[in-house]
């Protein structure tokens, strides 16, 4: 749906990112500002319960995703890390024998972790290190992490080798493991002593509309929600939320929510994920919720959940499909 020039696009939108998904939905929230010339501002609150400590350096990699995204450093076939990139870094520490060498560390990327391991240590916080970063990048969204305190998502599983069960990073479980063995449970370690970043609560509370997009539901939005305050606050504010289905058919779209939803006993299916969050009007989150054409069978259950649904296409194919998907996010807000 192209909108109209003069279509009320609103003035401030918060989006709730995890990495890869997340960064592709907000190439269409800022495209749909160029179409419509409005002059929104926009903010996402990233997953940070992705980062992971390695050889002593701080990754951030849903914060990075965004940012390198939006700033257009990111490698587009890979959907995360940099452009043009380069590994000499990373078979320099394998011929060392550094574990661990299963995780993609670019040459180019790396001097990101230099320099927010720098700043981290130097006593900044995450989310000024962050908006450092993005003094380079320009991303054209303020992005903030969901904390400055240390999360960590770590998954349970059974470990493939030895049959024992144990906890891994899920860094291990998503890149080592490709999600592929037995998995118990997720645990934002860290999560019910975190705090939000400065200015997340005031992203949510003074904004004009939240989208929740479509981001693992788990491990991304999931463990924003974990972060003590952002929940209440989502259900407190004026803004209507409106959520963007990741599972269309049966299936995720892109990435592990399939697993993950299967450890939590949530159905894979959009109305599965839509139940989860819940409607607003049940003590959960959605004022609306957007599933995929092929799914247009799933609208009457969600609505009787108390959760105003549509069916429109769903596929991030390219930019201005995805400003389609938001035009339909802001029209479903506004009815
Ligand atoms: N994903 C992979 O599938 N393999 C990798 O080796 C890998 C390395 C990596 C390095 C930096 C970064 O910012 C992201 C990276 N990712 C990699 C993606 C990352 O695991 C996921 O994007 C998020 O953690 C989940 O959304």
């Amino acid at each position: 749906m192209t909108p109209a020039p003069d279509q009320h696009v609103p003035a401030r939108i918060t989006v709730l990112s995890g990495g890869v998904g997340g960064a592709r939905f907000l190439q269409g929230v800022l495209r749909l500002l160029d179409r419509t010339g409005a002059s929104t501002e926009v903010t996402v609150i990233a997953n940070t319960g992705d980062d992971i400590w390695l050889h002593g350096l701080k990754v951030c990699p849903d914060l990075d995703t965004v940012m390198y995204t939006l700033g257009n450093g990111i490698d587009t076939e890979r959907g995360w890390g940099r452009t043009g990139e380069t590994w000499h870094a990373k078979e320099e520490l394998a011929a060392y024998g550094v574990e661990p060498t299963w995780f993609g560390l670019g040459d180019r990327d790396l001097a990101t972790h230099l320099v927010r391991t720098q700043m981290l240590d130097a006593g900044y916080p995450l989310s000024a290190v962050t908006e450092a970063l993005c003094r380079r990048w320009q991303p054209g969204v303020r992005l903030l992490p969901m904390s400055d305190d240390r999360i960590e998502t770590h998954i349970a599983i059974d470990d493939p080798d030895t049959g024992e069960r144990k906890a891994v990073h899920f860094q291990e479980y998503w890149i080592r493991h490709q999600a592929s063995v037995p998995a118990y449970s997720v645990v934002p370690i860290g999560a019910e002593k975190s705090s939000p970043a400065p200015g997340v609560l005031e992203a949510i509370r003074d904004t004009d509309l939240i989208i929740l997009p479509p981001s693992n539901p788990v491990v991304s939005v999931g463990t924003i929600l974990s972060v003590p305050g952002i929940r209440e606050n989502l259900r407190a504010t004026s803004a209507p939320v409106i959520g963007v289905s990741g599972i269309v058919g049966s299936d995720h779209v892109r990435g592990m929510a399939r697993q993950l939803l299967g450890i939590i006993g949530v159905e894979v299916s959009a109305a599965g994920v839509a139940e989860h969050y819940g409607a607003r009007s049940a003590s959960g989150l959605l004022d609306g919720w957007l599933v995929d054409t092929v799914d247009a069978g799933l609208v009457p259950r969600i609505e009787a959940a108390g959760i105003p649904a549509r069916a429109v296409p769903l596929m991030m194919t390219d930019h201005d499909a995805t400003a389609d998907m938001v035009a339909e996010v802001i029209a479903l807000a506004g009815s």
